[in-house]
């Protein structure tokens, strides 16, 4: 027998591969009073498959983060009036951009200038004129880390999907959206039903199998927009931007049945579950948090009412 497991392995090197791929269409804000250069960088990112953003003042530089969420962010120092440096500590300030790579490029030469630089918040820094090829990989190989490690800090272990603190967080992005431009939104709270028995039946490790098919049913059902979350242990959230009410009810209804449709099986034998789901519409309330307790509360009803479908 091949001392590696050869399927595994090729999916695994496809996997990584699509995620360079991924990688090498980041996107790039790039900050520099050089207008004619920032026109040449852009041209060289663009046609790497990156899509750029540039700026030649930093004025509005939060609001630009916000919409245009850049993977990382290359900055000049100098740009009087303003400083590189100071505005690499403003976003640093901000815990939404923690951990936001910000990449000096600079024509600065100097190393102690080079260092304390470095230490008001930034990541690495790249002395200008730097060759386009150099540009392209440090680009790629960056946005690539960078992607790899939001994906670490935002993910459950478990089921791949966001984790408590950023289907949170999504939430009150998209409730920020929903105040401008007053589109539907619709937020469900979803819960297996039962579980604690399933569990005491069939054991922890076939409990978490069945969360997993859970997350991946809804994986398989939603569009590429919305957001998934794994709220907390066998507690689900998830964001429907731009839906309507009666079309979300329709669809989880749809997911409630393939749900209870699969066949779960354990030594003590072969068992379905099922799950209970409550919907409200974000655009109701004036806080994200209402909508999460509209959707708990209609949540709890269902399961008044009998479990395994949805309320609202
Ligand atoms: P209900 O239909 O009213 O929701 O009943 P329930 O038994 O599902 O409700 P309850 O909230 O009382 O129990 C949830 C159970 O989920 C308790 C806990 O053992 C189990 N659970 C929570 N997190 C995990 C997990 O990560 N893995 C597994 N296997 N079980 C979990
Ligand atoms: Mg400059
Ligand atoms: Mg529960
Ligand atoms: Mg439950």
């Amino acid at each position: 027998t091949l001392p590696v497991d050869v399927p595994r392995l090729a999916e695994r090197i496809e996997q990584l591969n699509r995620e360079r791929q991924e990688a090498s269409t980041g996107k790039v804000l790039l900050l520099d009073d050089d207008e004619e250069l920032t026109e040449h960088y852009r041209l060289v990112l663009t046609n790497a498959g990156m899509s750029v953003r540039i700026m030649s003042r930093p004025d509005g530089l939060l609001n630009t983060l916000a919409e245009f969420r850049p993977d990382i962010v290359l900055m000049d120092i100098h740009m009087p009036p303003f400083s590189g440096i100071t505005l690499a500590r403003m976003i640093r300030f901000e815990p939404e951009w923690l951990s936001l790579p910000i990449i000096y490029l600079s024509s600065e030469q100097d190393r102690d200038e080079q260092l304390s630089a470095l230490a008001q918040g930034a990541d690495e820094f790249i002395t200008k004129p730097i060759s386009d090829r150099l540009l392209i990989r440090t680009v790629r190989i960056l946005c690539y880390r960078a992607r790899q490690l939001s994906k670490l800090v935002s993910c459950d272990g478990l089921t791949g999907l966001l984790n408590h603190s950023h289907i949170k967080q999504a939430l009150g992005h998209e409730h920020a959206r929903v105040q401008r431009q007053g589109h539907d939104t619709i937020v469900a709270m979803l819960d297996l039903d039962h579980f604690k028995a399933v569990n005491d039946t069939h054991g922890h490790a076939i409990g978490d199998q069945v969360i997993k098919a859970l997350a991946t049913l809804l994986q398989k059902r939603l569009r590429d927009t919305d957001h998934l979350g794994r709220y907390g242990g066998e507690e689900f959230v998830v964001i429907l931007p731009e839906c309507e009410l009666p079309q979300a009810t329709a669809m989880f209804e749809e997911i409630c049945r393939h749900f209870s449709d699969l066949t779960f099986s354990s030594p003590e034998g072969q068992f379905h579950v099922t799950v209970s789901i409550g919907l409200a519409r974000l655009n109701q309330f004036s806080l994200a948090e209402q909508a999460l307790n509209a959707a708990d509360e209609a949540l709890y009803e269902r399961k008044r009412q009998g479990r395994n479908g949805v309320s609202c």
